[in-house]
């Protein structure tokens, strides 16, 4: 149900103009500018328009404008939107008792999972931070460059962040570190040197818009955990944008945009260290808006797997025009010189796709 609202919101957005939204991936918009709109329980709200947003956090009723949440994007009226599934409503008049109320705590819990109880009571002390649903509940400093984030979510609220970038140097620190953690709504600038790792646990890095790819755009190192990528864009890699390094493990990557040119979407590790797999990658939902290389590349000789669903593709004409969608390799360990192309795969065991996953637009 929710996937499906997704996909169908997606869509809806595909076929608009195709190039720049006026909400993230993955949210709706929940009114315009200088209407009056109300969230039922914290929410990151995302304003401005055309691919650029500014983030608040809110709970209840607040005004679409620069006075809410900052400069506004020229061009076009900007709008207000919530990740989809919120509770929201909104009006263009202001005014209205608007019960909701802070105080009341209201509970309505409509959306997250029962619990979640925000409000004290409870006191049980310890145990809660883990999990408590929704919100970024980190401490807002640990949304810094350079930071770790282990076992817990930081919600960066939108704020844009970089170190540097010294090209494709392999050997440069990443921006951010996730320990079994999840990074959220974050933007990474051009000094964005080998992007997010994920080292240990899965993780999860939630509509985070690279600016312009550094190195690669986020690295998968731990064996036998996931990485899942959904929301949020990356411009411009003339390498990878999504490396996958470490064995029996998948990265998700959906809901997701590139634009500009894009070397690779997703590479298995073509030489590591004690190289091997299998490694998965699963693409659905996602959009390529500029001049594309591969889609993803992935080694054969360790049977990895791609499955790919729901790709648009601007420009696309089977079987590679502007995209290759699968390309299979024959991997090498470090040392031993480069990998080998062996070719396009439609429906074979490592290449679960087919002409109808990809839409030309
Ligand atoms: C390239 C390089 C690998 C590894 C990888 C990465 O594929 O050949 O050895 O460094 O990049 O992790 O970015
Ligand atoms: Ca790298």
């Amino acid at each position: 149900m929710k996937a499906k609202l997704l996909i169908a919101s997606a869509l809806l957005a595909a076929t608009g103009l195709a190039s720049a939204a006026n909400r993230p991936a993955g949210y709706v918009t929940i009114c315009k500018e200088n209407q009056t709109c109300s969230v039922a329980t914290a929410t990151n709200v995302a304003f401005g328009r055309a691919d650029k947003f500014t983030y608040k956090v809110i709970t209840g009723s607040f005004t679409c404008n620069e006075a809410t949440f900052g400069p506004r994007v020229s061009g076009g009226v900007n709008e207000c939107s919530a990740p989809s599934g919120t509770s929201s409503s909104s009006s263009s008049s202001s005014s209205s008792s608007s019960s909701s109320g802070t105080g009341s705590s209201s509970s309505s819990s409509s959306s997250s999972s029962s619990s979640s109880s925000s409000s004290s009571s409870s006191s049980s002390s310890s145990s809660s931070s883990s999990s408590s649903s929704s919100g970024g509940n980190a401490p807002p400093n640990s949304c810094v460059a350079g930071s770790v984030i282990t076992n817990t979510t930081v919600d960066c609220g939108g704020i844009t962040v970089g170190t540097t970038c010294n090209g494709g140097s392999e050997s440069q620190l990443p921006v951010f570190t996730l320990n079994n953690g999840t990074i959220r709504n974050v933007r990474i600038n051009k000094n964005a040197a080998d992007g997010i790792h994920c080292v240990a646990g899965n993780c999860r890095i939630e509509n985070v818009v690279w600016e312009d790819v550094c190195e690669d755009a986020a690295t998968l190192k731990d064996a036998g955990v996931t990485l899942t990528i959904v929301g949020g864009s990356a411009n411009e890699a003339n390498d990878k944008v999504f490396q996958h390094n470490s064995k029996n493990s998948t990265i998700n990557i959906q809901d997701f945009q590139t634009f500009g040119r894009i070397g690779k979407l997703y590479r298995s590790c073509g030489d590591c260290t004690a190289n091997g797999g299998p490694r998965y990658v699963n693409v659905n939902n996602v959009q390529m808006n500029g001049s594309n290389g591969v889609v993803a590349g992935i080694n054969k000789n360790y049977g990895d797997k791609a499955t790919i669903r729901n790709l648009r593709m601007k420009n696309f004409n089977f079987p590679d025009g502007n995209g290759e969608i699968c390309l299979t390799h024959i991997g090498v360990e470090k040392g031993s010189g480069g990998s080998s192309e062996v070719g396009l795969e439609w429906n074979t065991a490592n290449c679960d796709v087919s002409p109808s996953d990809v839409i030309r637009f």
